[in-house]
């Protein structure tokens, strides 16, 4: 199986609006191969470790409460040029400046509620996808 990996997470609001189905749809027609998934919901410390980059912003909190305040789902993908081709396929992280057609723009309701993750780098993802999953759940041998 060719291709760089992405991590994505279906955010709270999403699952909560039942759109899992119909995203986890676009993913795939968009060329996107699921090669682990599951639903869990974060405790607050896990919010914070996934999103440590961000600490110190004053979005950090609200973002760290939305996070953990019900389950998600967290999917590693795998495509050609993923990180990149995944970020145009949700759209921008407000979903008012986000493109027709994207992810973000159908399912998200704000900034904060806005639908779904997506990796910002190859090295990213592959934190990220060591974050949520072990080496028994992964049908990917990311690389060292
Ligand atoms: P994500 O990491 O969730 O895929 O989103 P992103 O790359 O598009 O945006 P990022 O800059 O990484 O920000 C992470 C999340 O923090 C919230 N945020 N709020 N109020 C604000 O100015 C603001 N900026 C960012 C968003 O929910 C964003 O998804
Ligand atoms: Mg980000």
């Amino acid at each position: 199986m060719k291709g760089q990996i992405t991590l994505t997470m279906i955010k709270p609001y999403a699952v909560k609006r039942h759109h899992v189905g119909d995203i986890l749809a676009e993913i795939e027609h968009a060329g996107f191969s699921i090669r682990a998934m599951k639903m869990v919901q974060l405790p607050k410390e896990k919010a914070e470790l996934f999103y440590a980059e961000h600490k110190g912003k004053p979005f950090f909190a609200a973002l760290v409460e939305f996070m953990s305040s019900g389950p998600i789902v967290a999917a590693l993908l795998q495509k050609e040029n993923a990180v990149a081709d995944f970020r145009k396929l949700i759209g921008s992280t407000d979903p008012h400046e986000a493109e027709e057609g994207t992810i973000r723009r159908k399912y998200a309701t704000d900034k904060t509620r806005n639908a779904i993750h997506g990796s910002d780098s190859d090295e990213s993802a592959i934190r990220e996808s060591r974050f949520f999953f072990s080496s028994m759940e992964e049908f990917f041998c990311v690389p060292e």
